[in-house]
C-alpha cells in the first residue's frame, strides 16, 4: 500500500520510521531561539540518510506544563523549516499540530501529512484537513497536555482507545476524508499510566486488526523512565525494544528521535516476520 502525501509517495508495504524534527525552543539549547532553517535541513538530510521515510515537523510542545504556543508563533516556527526542507528532500514531511491554521500554512509550505495528537477534535481542524486533502494520522489522547497525566482512567484501555480512534475515522469519513488517507495511533503517554501503555503495547495487534495502518510513538517517553529509572538520554535501548514489539504486531510507522537505530531494529524485526518456514 502506497500512500500519496501531496505528491510524495509513502510506502507502507513495509514498516517505516518517522523522524522527529522538533522546532520548539525548549527542545534546543540555544536559549529561546527557533531552530534555523538551514540547521533543520541538515538534520532532515541526516534522517533521510539514516533511512527515515517521513520527517515529522512539530512546533507546539505537547509536554505537560509546556507554555501554550499561539497560532502565529507556531506558524513562524514551522513554515520556514518546511519550506527549507521540502524542496531539498524527496520524502514526505508531516506537520505535528492540532491547529487548523497551522495545518493550512504547513501544507501550503509543502507538508504532505497531518499528524494530530487531538485527532482533528479542535474546532475547524476536521474541515481544514478535509480541504487540504492530505493523509492524516489520528492519535488518541485522554485529556489535554495540561491535565492528561493528572488521573488517567480507563475501564478497558485497549478497547476504549480502539473505539475512540474508529469513531474519529467515521467522523473523518463523514467530513469527506476517505479511509485510505487515514492512519491511527494509540497515543502512548497521552493520558495514560505506565500500566495502560504496557497493555496497549501488549495488545497492539488488536488495533492493527481493525485495518488501518498503525503509527506508534514511544521514543524516549517517560513510561520508559518510570519503569526503568533512566534519564531521557538513556532510553534508546528500551525505545528500540518497544519499536520491535510494535512492528512484530503489525505497526507500520514508528515515530523516533533516533532514526538510524530504529531503522535497524525494525528491519531486523521485519526479517523475522518475513522468513519462510520452508527449507
Ligand atoms: C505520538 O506518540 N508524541 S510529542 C515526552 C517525552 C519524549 C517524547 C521525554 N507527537 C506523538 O514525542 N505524534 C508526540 O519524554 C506524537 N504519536 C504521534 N502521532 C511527545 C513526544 C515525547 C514526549
Amino acid at each position: 500500500m502506497i500512500v500519496d502525501c501531496a505528491g510524495k509517495p509513502l510506502d507502507l508495504t513495509r514498516p517505516q520510521v518517522m523522524g522527529i524534527l522538533n522546532v520548539t525552543p525548549d527542545s534546543f539549547s540555544d536559549g529561546g531561539q527557533f531552530i534555523a532553517p538551514d540547521a533543520a535541513l541538515k538534520q532532515a538530510q541526516k534522517m533521510v540518510a539514516d533511512g527515515a521515510a517521513i520527517i515529522d515537523v512539530g512546533g507546539e510542545s505537547t509536554r505537560p506544563g509546556a507554555a501554550i504556543v499561539s497560532v502565529e508563533e507556531e506558524i513562524a516556527r514551522v513554515v520556514p523549516v518546511i519550506e527549507a526542507i521540502q524542496s531539498e528532500i524527496d520524502i514526505p514531511i508531516s506537520i505535528d499540530t492540532s491547529k487548523p491554521d497551522v495545518m493550512r500554512a504547513a501544507v501550503n509550505a509543502g507538508a504532505g501529512l497531518i499528524n494530530d495528537v487531538q485527532a482533528l477534535r479542535v474546532e475547524g481542524a476536521l474541515q481544514a484537513a478535509a480541504e487540504l486533502d492530505v493523509p492524516v494520522c489520528l492519535m488518541h489522547a485522554q485529556g489535554t497536555p495540561d491535565n492528561m497525566q493528572d488521573n488517567p482512567n480507563y475501564d478497558a484501555v485497549v478497547a476504549e482507545v480502539s473505539q475512540f480512534l474508529y469513531e474519529r475515522v467515521s467522523v473523518c469519513e463523514q467530513a469527506g476524508i476517505s479511509r485510505d488517507k487515514l492512519i491511527v495511533d494509540p497515543g502512548f503517554g497521552f493520558g495514560k499510566r505506565a500500566s495502560h501503555n504496557l497493555r496497549l503495547m501488549k495488545h497492539l495487534d488488536l488495533l492493527v486488526k481493525q485495518g488501518l495502518p498503525v503509527l506508534i510513538g514511544v521514543s524516549r517517553k517517560s513510561m520508559i523512565g518510570k519503569l526503568l529509572n533512566v534519564s531521557v538520554d538513556e532510553r534508546l535501548a528500551a525505545s528500540l525494544a518497544l519499536s520491535a514489539l510494535a512492528v512484530w504486531q503489525g505497526a507500520k510507522i514508528i515515530r523516533s528521535h533516533d532514526v538510524r537505530e530504529t531503522v535497524q531494529a525494525i528491519m531486523m524485526t521485519q526479517h523475522v516476520i518475513q522468513v519462510t518456514d520452508i527449507d
